[in-house]
């Protein structure tokens, strides 16, 4: 039996509270993933249960099929599983409607932008998902390819712009530095490029809010499809896992309406840049460490290797003394008892968060991640032993036999093969672009 609308949960699964049938589409998201389904579609299904309408969300995915077959049967409803050391609570979240594959239907995407009923199209595409070259400007090439985000969301803004709608805003809901303003640049070149008499209209009619999104959520396993089976007594193939913690910082910048999430814990500042540089340099920063170092140790999961030895001192370092200092705190927030948190989330056993998981895409994450950090303190004369000692660890797993996946994999495997692997992937000539210099800081 498989989960759907009419399937009889446990009484102490929560269900919506509203009438699911009797909502409009207000969101398109774009790349649907585990971390969509237990971040920010909760919260809106938290401002639906507390009484907003209309913000259902059509999920789209880019290429792969495989989230339209777990969701689409099912009706779009799935169960997210808090895990904590107390135990696991278990909700069914009914704010996503459908999904649609763009490889398969384009044109039912961009219907999707289009409608009157839709005012947030929000991403979670991964780093590499924004189709950056080198030096950040958008790759047009690869932007003008069938999967690209670009060229849908520009179909849906002409096709927006052509029938006097109004513009949307677009919500980057990705770890990146600046993810709003980065989004703005690079729809500005690809508008510019194949939409020209649309940029005006987009300057000054659509949006992109920066946001700060924080919660692990690991890839769902088939163990924990079984779990979840056995609790709630029917197959859930759309089902996520998570932990206790959630965040989610927007600058309050829309183009027009939109779902009242502070409502729901959701904070709606000025100035989301403290909150954003603070999350990726300890927390994200700290994962890829514990990624690289922990997987050159043997180990396979967050929770092992924060509770190495040889590894912890190295990543409360990573975040006290080398992250939290590059970091000018927004009034209020506490950077010694943020890397406390993070040590107790990383030490979650029940979440089993693969390191090999984070490890993918190091390209795109490192920079923002570490070299940001390393370019501050190098500004000032000062060593960061734990981020050289991240660096060394991920040279030596693009050395070793595990998988690279990785938009740069090949080049990043070649780069880091030789005795001149520094200057072959940082500094001004590597692969990776930053401010930091290897030759002087190691
Ligand atoms: C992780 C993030 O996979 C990764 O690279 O560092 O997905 C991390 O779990 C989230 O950003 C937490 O909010």
């Amino acid at each position: 039996m498989r989960l759907g609308p009419d399937t009889p949960l446990p009484a102490s699964v929560q269900v919506p509270a509203y009438d699911r049938a009797a909502q409009a589409a207000g969101i398109v998201h774009i790349g649907i993933g585990a971390f969509h389904r237990g971040h920010q579609a909760v919260y809106t299904d938290d401002v639906m249960n507390a009484g907003d309408r209309d913000w259902g969300i059509i999920g789209v995915s880019l290429r792969s099929g495989n989230v339209a077959a777990q969701l689409n049967p099912q009706d779009g409803l799935y169960t997210v599983s808090t895990r904590s050391t107390a135990g696991t609570d278990l909700r069914l979240i009914g704010a996503v409607q459908r999904v649609l594959v763009a490889a398969d239907d384009p044109q039912a995407v961009i219907d999707a932008i289009a409608a009157p009923t839709t005012h947030v199209v929000s991403f979670t595409v991964t780093e590499k998902g924004y189709l950056r070259g080198p030096c950040g400007a958008l790759d047009q090439a690869a932007a003008r390819g069938p999967s690209s985000l670009y060229r849908f969301v520009g179909a849906g803004l002409a096709a927006r712009h052509a029938s006097g709608l109004p513009g949307l805003t677009l919500l980057s809901c990705d770890n990146l530095a600046g993810n709003g303003a980065v989004l703005r640049a690079l729809m500005r070149q690809y508008l510019a490029a194949a939409h020209p008499d649309l940029v005006d209209w987009f300057n000054t009619e659509c949006r992109c809010a920066a946001t700060m999104i924080d919660r692990i959520v690991p890839a769902t396993t088939d163990a924990d499809l079984a779990a979840i089976a056995t609790e709630i007594g029917v197959r859930d193939e759309g089902a996520v896992v998570t932990e206790g913690f959630s965040q989610w910082v927007i600058e309050d910048d829309f183009a027009g309406p939109r779902p009242r999430w502070e409502a729901v814990g959701v904070e709606l500042v000025a100035d989301i840049a403290p909150y954003e540089t603070v999350k990726l340099r300890m927390l994200n920063g700290a994962h890829s460490a514990l990624a690289y170092i922990g997987l050159g140790r043997g180990h396979h999961f967050v929770h092992q290797a924060v509770a190495d030895p040889e590894i912890r001192p190295v990543i409360e370092r990573l975040m006290r003394n080398e992250a939290a200092p590059t970091i000018d705190a927004a009034p209020g927030q506490d950077l010694a008892a943020y890397a406390d948190a993070l040590l107790d989330r990383f030490a979650n056993p029940a979440l089993n968060h693969r390191l090999i998981q984070i490890a993918m895409d190091g390209s795109q994450k490192v920079p923002q991640r570490w070299l940001e950090t390393l370019a501050w303190h190098q500004a000032r004369g000062a060593r960061c032993p734990s981020l050289d000692a991240a660096i060394t660890a991920w040279i030596n797993f693009l050395r070793s036999d595990h998988p690279i996946d990785d938009p740069l994999g090949e080049k990043l495997r070649e780069a880091a093969a030789g005795p001149d692997a520094m200057a072959k992937l940082f500094g001004e000539s590597g692969l990776i672009a930053s401010e930091w210099r290897p030759e002087t800081a190691g």
